[in-house]
């Protein structure tokens, strides 16, 4: 299913009284609102193919119908995505999940829907079938060569994927770790995983990154071998200048400083950019922007101040991209949620003053820079981004659009009620 121009026209024709009247009020309230415009039609995060089809738990899943069934039908999910928000111009895959096998045809549908594809994941936390060794006890850190070796091809079959397709970064996480006091000596899992990434790096493309994704906790639960940023940008750091550390917001113990941390990364040039989604406990994969908006306009806060003292482009300077798992929710309503939550996150943080707040904060006027922050995460930016998505084509309101248009319906008319989207 592919939407058409005059879909789009339409219903904007119904919502375009009422957006009018509020744009032009913000226009009012807000000193920079037409930059703010201009940056975020600018401004696409990448859609995980994993989060197409309904992800479930380890108790059960339940299955949304008119899932993608394949891969040509993950792309097509998110040429409707696009289509609506105008931001999500990139599809991110996860081998061997998604196997292509085509290349040539893939790219061609993509190029055609008007995306390309970002940071390919490869997967070495479970066992394929036909594999020869085991990853019960890890891959790149594991004790034995051989298991090590077997998971450093895969990777570099993954680059191998990638630059087919014109993807520009491996996005590496690992599963590596151990459950139990004394399983593991941590130095030699250290320096296996770090001799593994080595090899992995010496096979990226000239103009390739790699990029090292780190979590505390799951599926070990004693230790996990790249448990937080400070591991992975010891590795990023011994490997050189193509390796950076990969921040998924759900990979952090509760009450952690996320925006410190992104804040020193992007400092050393090792912020390699996001998964972005949400969390109440753990390794939630919640919608981002559902249970702590504050703290991801905190994290914008310092990527926009942060970029801009480095001189970053914001839409390309790091990757962008949503790592999210849908139990109960429509999977495409939840990603247009998603893209919506993090550019409200973006707006906020291009409102925010830096000249005026780096003068409170050099004159220790506490209640005044926490005054700055709050009114920029306060003021109301959603006209801003209707009128970002208007100018660049698409819908005032995704959401309410995606259901108008009866989209999960034709969806389910298509490919059937009980699907389970591949890799899942
Ligand atoms: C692991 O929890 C993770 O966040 C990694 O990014 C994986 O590649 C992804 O989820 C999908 O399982
Ligand atoms: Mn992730
Ligand atoms: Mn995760």
């Amino acid at each position: 299913m592919q939407l058409e121009k005059h879909q789009i026209q339409d219903l904007n024709q119904d919502a375009l009284p009422s957006h009018q009247r509020k744009f032009n009020y913000i226009s009012g309230e807000v000193k920079n609102a037409e930059e703010v415009v201009k940056k975020l039609e600018a401004f696409n995060i990448a859609i995980p193919s994993w989060a197409l089809g309904t992800g479930g738990t380890r108790f059960g899943r339940f299955s949304g119908g008119g899932e993608p069934r394949s891969l040509e039908e993950k792309i097509e999910d998110v040429g409707l995505i696009h289509a609506l928000n105008r931001s999500s111009n990139s599809i991110s895959l996860h081998i061997p999940w998604d196997i292509p096998d085509n290349a040539a045809s893939v790219k061609a549908l993509a190029a055609q829907l008007g995306l390309h594809f970002d940071a390919v994941n490869s997967n070495t936390f479970q066992d394929q079938k036909d594999q020869a060794l085991s990853y019960k006890f890890g891959s790149l850190h594991h004790v034995d060569k051989s298991v090590r070796q077997q998971a450093v091809e895969h990777n570099i079959q993954v680059i191998n994927y990638g630059v087919e397709l014109g993807s520009k970064a491996l996005s590496v996480w690992l599963a590596d770790g151990s459950n139990f006091p004394g399983q593991l000596n941590f130095r030699n899992a250290f320096q296996n995983t770090l001799e593994s990434l080595q090899e992995i790096y010496t096979a990226l493309p000239d103009d390739w990154k790699v990029w090292v994704e780190y979590k505390p906790y799951e599926p070990n639960f004693y230790s996990t071998t790249i448990g937080d940023w400070g591991q992975s940008y010891l590795l990023a750091s011994k490997l050189g200048d193509k390796a950076s550390t990969l921040v998924d917001l759900g990979h952090h113990l509760p009450n952690t400083n996320i925006e410190q941390i992104v804040s020193l990364l992007l400092m050393e040039g090792k912020l390699a950019g996001f998964h972005f989604n949400d969390s109440k406990y753990g390794d939630d994969d919640l919608t981002v922007g559902s249970i702590n908006p504050y703290q991801l306009f905190l994290i914008f806060n310092e990527l926009v101040e942060g970029m801009d003292a480095r001189g970053l482009d914001h839409a390309t300077g790091i990757g962008w991209m949503i790592d999210a798992s849908h139990n109960v929710k429509d999977p495409i309503e939840d990603l247009l949620q998603s893209v919506e939550a993090i550019k409200i996150a973006y707006a906020q943080a291009l409102l925010v003053d830096y000249k005026v707040l780096k003068d409170a904060q050099l004159n220790n006027d506490v209640v005044k820079a926490q005054d700055i922050l709050q009114s920029a995460y306060r003021t109301d930016v959603r006209p801003l981004l209707a009128e970002a998505r208007l100018r660049a084509g698409g819908v005032i309101d995704p959401v309410s659009a995606f259901r108008k248009l009866n989209v999960r319906g034709e969806l389910i008319k298509e490919r059937g009620l009980k699907t389970v989207a591949t890799g899942l």
